[in-house]
């Protein structure tokens, strides 16, 4: 199961590209695509609300392993460019360079374009993405980047079997009620393996529940590995009861304050001590104000943009985490609404 993420600015070629990867599905603020054949299983999320909103872009990418940055033939703009402060801020690893509509533009104008995209990604996480360019109208380059995901696929594959191992954790991106069978959620298996008839707990609600049996693509299966999009039966729960962000898994921790160990985005703006940011933890956010700010071990007024520094944050809302997760900081008030990456130190 491979799962790819199309973003990129307004007017990219996100969607005609999505619909030619596969047949539509679920519609939200993100809209999926997939496709199946002889095994292979490929689904894509258009992040279609951004970038009017930042929320579709990190559910995005938090729902797939390998993302495709769409640069139509005018060019990277501001939201492309907040795009790779995103993909930065995410820590996505995994990804492709596409150049669309390339029946647009001539060779030259696309080999001057691919060198401009080499010199913006230099020092970001997309420094050493593959560049492809692609039509939807001729399908110039369309069987190409088919092979590359299937190829970075690969790799991602057997990087998520590393983690088959570990504790399941689940995290939620919808959830409905379906009569006679009760509370249904969709999401991605982000690390361990799920069972049918597990007993687990709704987080960070904390409550029990059993999955009482599990779908891939429309096929009921005993067990769900890392990496897998699963839609599961849920019992002792009600639909009203779970949100989008819930993560089905046991030792979580709880908070509402976080310490964390931060990198600020070079291109974000100076963090003062008061400033209300917006934090996202895998589908989960919240607002939160910065309490207190450390660098270099003093404590400061504000922070420099591409520095680093300890944020204390306080907030209202409960978000469940662990360890490894990694928050995403954004200010919703900023042009450019990313601000930069951190972990929490649990002290284990
Ligand atoms: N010539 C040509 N036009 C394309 C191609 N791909 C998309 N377009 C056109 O470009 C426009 C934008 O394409 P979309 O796929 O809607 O782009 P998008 O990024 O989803 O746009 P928004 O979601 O509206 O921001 C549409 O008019 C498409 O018909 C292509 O490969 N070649
Ligand atoms: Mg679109």
């Amino acid at each position: 199961m491979t799962k790819v993420a199309i973003i990129g600015s307004e007017q990219s070629g996100r969607t005609a590209l999505a619909s030619k990867l596969g047949k539509k599905g679920n519609i939200s603020d993100v809209t999926m695509y997939d496709f199946a054949k002889s095994g292979t299983v490929l689904i894509v999320v258009d992040a279609t609300g951004y970038p009017k909103s930042i929320k579709p872009l990190i559910t995005a990418l938090n729902l797939t392993d390998i993302v495709l940055l769409c640069i139509p033939p005018t060019g990277p703009d501001t939201y492309t460019g907040e795009c790779i402060v995103a993909l930065n801020s995410a820590g996505c690893r995994h990804g492709l360079v596409v150049l669309t509509k390339s029946d647009l533009a001539y060779q030259g104008a696309l080999d001057g374009l691919k060198k401009r995209i080499r010199k913006i990604a230099t020092g970001t996480v997309l420094e050493n993405w593959d560049q492809i360019a692609v039509s939807t109208t001729t399908f110039e380059g369309m069987e190409e980047l088919k092979t590359m995901i299937a190829s970075t696929g690969e790799k991602v594959d057997y990087e998520l079997s590393q983690l088959n191992g570990l504790p399941p954790r689940v995290v939620i991106d919808q959830v409905f009620n379906v009569t006679g069978i009760g509370c249904v959620v969709l999401g991605v298996v982000k690390q361990g393996t799920i069972h049918a008839k597990d007993k687990i707990a709704m987080m960070p609600v904390d409550k029990p529940v059993e999955i009482r049996s599990i779908q891939m693509h429309d096929v009921n299966v005993k067990s769900a590995a890392a990496g897998a999009r699963v839609g599961l039966a849920l019992k002792n729960i009600q639909s009203k009861d779970v949100d989008r962000g819930y993560v089905i898994s046991n030792n979580e921790t709880v908070t509402t304050d976080f310490t964390l160990n931060c990198t600020l985005s070079r291109f974000t703006k100076r963090v003062f001590v008061g400033a209300i940011l917006h934090i996202f933890a895998g589908l989960q956010s919240a607002p939160v104000r910065v309490e207190k700010i450390i660098t270099n071990g003093n404590v400061v007024d504000y922070a420099e943009q591409g520095s680093e520094c300890v944020l204390t944050l306080s907030g209202s809302k409960n978000i469940a985490y662990i360890e490894s997760d990694r928050f995403i900081l954004t200010s919703l008030d900023e042009k450019q609404r990313f601000v930069g990456y951190g972990f929490c130190d649990l002290g284990t």
